[in-house]
């Protein structure tokens, strides 16, 4: 492990522009957690993933990502200057979700034989509660640092700690770009399936006073029914929507700013990788066609960012490395555009 820098070297070495360490950490430095402004807990979880795997493995695929980055950003300015870094990934949770991921694809046969494996689903839910108290535990200990806390999953059940630990402190509402509602009360008998995030979520958590969901273009009946039953509470902006709406001529600035307006004073960003169309996230999952080019997502984001409310925290999840780099390019880009928003929504 490299040895740990303060800000102001992490500064200067990014600046200098010279290659970082293939051990780097993220940006390509390696700044010490006491340092930063901003921590970012990698969560390699995919226990419930039900199609495509490998999301457990992007965190570090993103910090290796990373040091191609160039850091100067049009729309957010110089990120790296509050001081970014990973908290260290949990070994125990690496071998939990190993441990938990076998015992859900057992799960998974069973369904598929119209059986069911009680003791293996039991099993699940109960590790995916020990992980969403770790990144309980994890966002608190930063909160109470006085610092801001992210995580970067991991498949869509990796942040709900880091929700529950900000829903403790106010109200708040959450902007959320994504292929899918994650409204499923439940999904393959798992309580807490990457499906069932914002149902989990919704129903524990009364300070989160509105969901905006952005970019859904493949869902079940139930859950736009139970988007409809709580319509006060959820807005969905299906991608097919956004498409009629820039057909028909609106601009995506106005579009952007229609999503914008309903969201409360504090906001939450969760960015699941497959609201992008994928051709940027290839690996992901559960790709669906159509959804946010990269462009419009970053141009969303610094909308939020500028208009006066204060991003509270974030989540990046599903983005899935495979072969080649692609995958993890994308997802550092996009990690970096939610760190500049964060950032700049507290100056
Ligand atoms: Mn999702």
């Amino acid at each position: 492990m490299p040895q740990q820098l303060t800000l102001q070297q992490t500064i200067n070495e990014l600046e200098q522009g010279n290659p970082p360490a293939s051990d780097a950490g993220f940006l390509g430095a390696s700044l010490d957690p006491a340092e930063a402004t901003l921590l970012l807990i990698p969560v390699p979880w995919e226990a419930t993933t039900s199609y495509g795997g490998g999301t457990s493995a992007a965190p570090q695929a993103i910090i290796s990502a990373s040091h191609q980055l160039d850091l100067e950003d049009s729309a957010f300015g110089q990120p790296y200057r509050a001081g970014i870094t990973f908290i260290e990934q949990s070994s125990e949770i690496e071998s939990l979700n190993a441990e938990t991921r076998q015992a859900a694809l057992k799960v998974i046969e069973a369904l598929e034989r119209n059986e069911a494996a009680i003791t293996e689903s039991t099993m699940v839910n109960a590790a995916s509660e020990q992980l969403n108290h770790y990144v309980y535990q994890q966002a608190k200990a930063i909160r109470q640092e006085g610092k801001l806390a992210a995580v970067v999953g991991g498949d869509h059940a990796s942040p709900q700690g880091l929700i529950q630990a900000l829903a403790e402190e106010s109200e708040f509402g959450i902007l959320h770009l994504d292929a899918h509602h994650d409204l499923r009360v439940s999904y393959e008998g798992f309580t807490h399936s990457h499906a069932s995030i914002f149902y989990n979520v919704l129903e524990n958590y009364p300070s989160v006073t509105k969901l905006v969901q952005v970019a859904i273009r493949d869902y079940s009946r139930d859950e736009a029914n139970y988007a409809r039953a709580n319509s006060g509470r959820i807005a969905v902006h299906y991608g097919a929507d956004l498409f009629a709406r820039k057909a028909n001529g609106e601009s995506f600035h106005q579009v952007a700013r229609s999503i914008v307006d309903e969201l409360p004073e504090r906001v939450y960003i969760s960015f699941d990788i497959d609201a992008l169309d994928p051709p940027y996230c290839p690996g992901t999952g559960t790709p669906v066609p159509g959804g946010l080019s990269y462009d419009e997502a970053c141009y969303l984001l610094e909308i939020v960012a500028k208009s006066g409310r204060e991003i509270i925290g974030f989540d990046l999840c599903e983005v899935s490395p495979g072969e080649g780099e692609w995958d993890a390019n994308v997802g550092a880009r996009i990690l970096y555009k939610l760190c500049g928003a964060l950032l700049l929504s507290h100056q």
